[in-house]
């Protein structure tokens, strides 16, 4: 309008100088996400930390995908249960016939009290421990759920914006299928937590964890907590720096379910398939899963990224090679998920905005 009230009569229309074209907006389903180009990276560590299943390291493919900026939320997975009424895992009675199949044969039915719906509460004990023995900080409790973090009298209130918590593999799936999305490969998490850095030791690169960094554990291990980096438990998403794809949270915080079932030898079978040096093109896990910590469990589905119980003393998961799991009812303080869409690109190249408004 501007240029058309300042053109002289009789002359010709100004010419404007070029511009880039606007990007196009973000469709609804993918506001809150990033996308992730696809590539090709290192996957697994050699790093000092780095444990057994981290290796070997080779080159795996993945396609271009969108994944949420943060973990799922408490408000997010709110607004899912008040629109479908979902029941989580650990808000259900124990089932005693699926749980005495991950357990050693002939385990004596345990008294119904402990068969009420609850999680495991992160508690710390006042003294050090034995670290071979997670059971010094793990606790049964009845009536810990999302709701609940820390047990029946705790709650979520004022924690919108606190990574939702007690979600089992099949909440985490059911979340998603509700969303329109779905839970990332271990292949694709490990790409998008490296934030385009390839084989480096942290998400940030090679400099040592700090507390400015992300959301682990300071100080010893489970007994004492320094509080450098401001949180006990679970900070709110986006309380540290992202990546380089824009992503909060990839190490530390909450640990993220992923759809692979988990084995130690994951790498070294695809290569030994594969053959050395050879490019995987977009694993998606083994057919059957081995774990040797949940050994009477006939599935363990990955999670990754760490927790902020990670420590260097016991547990330096926060790396992104880093690999855990767990039997898909399991529901943890410290374990929640974030999704990835195959929805298509963006139209226009992301130039650093490819985040969306909140
Ligand atoms: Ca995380």
């Amino acid at each position: 309008m501007l240029a058309t009230s300042q053109t002289q009569p009789g002359s010709t229309a100004p010419t404007t100088p070029p511009t880039a074209p606007e990007p196009a907006p973000t469709p609804p389903a993918l506001v809150g996400m990033v996308y992730i180009p696809g590539g090709e990276f290192s996957m697994g560590s050699t790093d000092p930390l780095a444990r057994p299943d981290e290796a070997p390291v080779h080159r795996v493919r993945v396609r271009g995908f969108w994944m949420d900026a943060t973990e799922v939320t408490n408000a997010q997975f709110a607004a899912f249960v008040k629109a479908t009424g979902y029941v989580t895992v650990a808000e259900r009675p124990v089932d005693w016939e699926e749980l005495r199949k991950q357990l050693p044969e002939g385990t004596p039915k345990p008294d119904d009290k402990t068969l009420l719906p609850g999680s495991l509460v992160f508690t710390p004990p006042d003294h050090p421990v034995d670290l071979r023995d997670f059971s010094q900080w793990w606790t049964w409790t009845t009536g810990a759920n999302w709701r609940h973090p820390q047990g029946p009298s705790s709650t979520i209130d004022g924690k919108d914006a606190y990574p939702v918590v007690h979600v089992a593999h099949e909440d985490a799936l059911a979340y998603a299928k509700w969303a329109g999305k779905r839970l990332p490969s271990e292949a694709e998490w490990e790409f998008a937590a490296r934030g385009g850095l390839d084989a480096k030791v942290n998400v940030w690169g090679d400099e040592p964890v700090d507390a400015k960094r992300c959301n682990t554990w300071q100080g010893h291990f489970p007994d004492k907590n320094t509080l450098e980096d401001g949180f006990a438990g679970a900070a709110p998403v986006k309380s540290f720096p992202p990546n380089g794809y824009g992503l909060y949270d990839m190490a530390g915080n909450v640990w993220e379910w992923c759809s692979d079932l988990y084995r130690p030898d994951t790498y070294a079978r695809l290569v030994l398939v594969a053959g050395s040096g050879v490019v995987i093109d977009n694993p998606k896990g083994p057919e059957k899963a081995l774990d040797p910590r949940n050994p009477y469990s006939a599935l363990s589905y990955v999670h990754r990224g760490g927790s902020f119980l990670c420590n260097d003393s016991y547990c330096a998961s926060y790396r992104p090679s880093a690999r855990m799991a767990c039997p898909p009812d399991t529901g943890l303080m410290h374990l929640g998920f974030r999704c990835v869409s195959d929805a298509p690109a963006p139209s226009v190249p992301a130039t650093g905005s490819q985040v969306a408004p909140r």
